[in-house]
C-alpha cells in the first residue's frame, strides 16, 4: 500500500475523517490512487493489490456498510468493464471515482430536498452527532427562509456535535448545545418538533445503526410523540443483513472516555454505535424520497435495478 493511503487508513480511524460518506468518498478516492500509483505489470496483479487495499480500507471502521458498499462498487465497475491492460484499468478508475462522487452530490442534494420539505418553518430540530447529510437539509432549510432552530448535543466522548454547531452557526442557524443526557429534557422543554439523525447502517429490517445516544434519543422522542427521521443515502443499506448478519458494532480506545489509570481496577467501555429499531422510527429520508423503514428494502431495490425476490413467491 503507498504511503499516502496508510495515511489515509490512519486518519479514518483516528476519525479524523468522520460521517459516514466522508469515509466512502474518501475510501473510494484513496482505493484509485493506489491504483494510479501502482507498479505492477499485469490487471490481475493490479486487482489482487487492490483487494488487499480495500481489506484495509474497509477494516478502518467496522459499521459502516457504505464503506463497504462503495469499494464494492468499485469492483463490480472492473469486472463489467473487463480491462485488457493497467493503463484501462487505471482509467476505469479515474472514471468511476468521478461517477460515484457526482452521484453522491446528486444524492445529498435530493435528500437536503426532501428533508427540508418535511421540516416546519420556524420550528425545533433536535440532532445528535454530527451527520453531513443532516448538516445538508438544515443548510437547505436556511436557503428557504425556514427559520429553524437546532438543538444539538455535544455527542460524547469525541464532541462530534460541536462539528455540527460550528457548521450550522456558520450557515446562520439558530443553535443551542446541550450535554447528550439533557436530549430528553429539551425535547419538551424547548418544544422539539421534529429528531433528524444521520445513518451509519440501516438492515433488511429497517433498524438503524448510528452514533452512541441515538436510541435513547429515538426512545424519548417515542414516548413524547415527536416525530424521529433518520437522513439516509441508499448506500447505508447492509446487504450482510438480508442473510442474518447483525451488524458489528465498533468498540473504540477507552482512553477516549476516561484515563483508567487514573482509578485503578476501573474498566471502562467504549461502543461507538447503537441500534434505534424500525418501530422507534418515524421515517428515513432516502434520496428517492421518505420511506417508513419497512420500505427501505423496496427503495435498494429500485435503486440497484433489482427484481425483489419476494415478488415472486406466490
Ligand atoms: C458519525 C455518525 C453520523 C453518520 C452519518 O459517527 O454517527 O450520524 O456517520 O453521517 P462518527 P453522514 O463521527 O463516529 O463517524 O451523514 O456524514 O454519512
Amino acid at each position: 500500500m503507498i504511503p499516502e493511503v496508510e495515511k489515509i487508513c490512519n486518519d479514518i480511524r483516528a476519525m479524523r475523517i468522520q460521517g459516514a460518506r466522508e469515509v466512502a468518498k474518501t475510501a473510494f478516492r484513496a482505493l484509485n490512487m493506489e491504483a494510479q500509483a501502482t507498479e505492477a505489470v499485469h490487471t490481475q496483479e493490479l486487482l489482487s493489490d487492490l483487494l488487499e487495499t480495500a481489506d484495509e480500507l474497509a477494516s478502518t471502521r467496522p459499521t459502516e456498510p457504505m464503506l463497504r458498499n462503495s469499494l464494492r462498487y468499485a469492483f463490480s465497475q472492473i469486472k463489467k468493464n473487463k480491462p485488457s491492460d493497467i493503463i484501462e484499468f487505471k482509467e476505469i478508475m479515474a472514471h468511476e471515482e468521478k461517477v460515484f462522487l457526482k452521484n453522491l452530490d446528486l444524492s445529498i442534494s435530493a435528500i437536503a430536498e426532501y428533508g427540508a420539505k418535511e421540516i416546519r418553518p420556524g420550528s425545533t430540530v433536535l440532532v445528535h452527532c454530527h451527520s453531513h447529510t443532516v448538516v445538508a437539509i438544515l443548510r437547505r432549510t436556511q436557503e428557504l427562509d425556514k427559520d429553524v432552530r437546532v438543538i444539538c448535543t455535544e455527542t460524547r466522548p469525541r464532541y462530534q456535535g460541536r462539528i455540527t454547531a460550528r457548521e450550522l452557526v456558520e450557515a446562520g442557524l439558530d443553535v443551542t448545545m446541550v450535554v447528550d443526557s439533557a436530549a430528553r429534557l429539551m425535547l419538551e422543554q424547548e418544544k422539539v418538533e421534529t429528531v433528524l439523525v444521520g445513518a451509519d447502517a440501516v438492515t433488511s429490517r429497517g433498524d438503524l445503526f448510528n452514533k452512541i445516544g441515538t436510541s435513547m434519543i429515538a426512545l424519548s422522542a417515542y414516548e413524547t410523540q415527536i416525530p424521529f427521521y433518520s437522513a439516509a443515502e441508499l448506500y447505508k443499506f447492509d446487504p450482510a443483513t438480508l442473510w442474518g448478519q447483525m451488524e458489528k458494532i465498533e468498540e473504540r480506545d477507552p482512553a477516549e472516555v476516561f484515563n483508567a489509570n487514573e482509578i485503578p481496577g476501573l474498566k471502562i467501555r467504549n461502543p461507538a454505535f447503537d441500534v434505534t429499531l424500525a418501530k422507534y422510527i418515524t421515517a428515513y429520508i432516502t434520496e428517492m424520497g421518505i420511506v417508513p423503514p419497512q420500505g427501505v428494502i423496496s427503495m435498494v431495490y429500485n435503486k440497484m435495478g433489482i427484481e425483489n425476490p419476494m415478488n415472486n413467491k406466490r
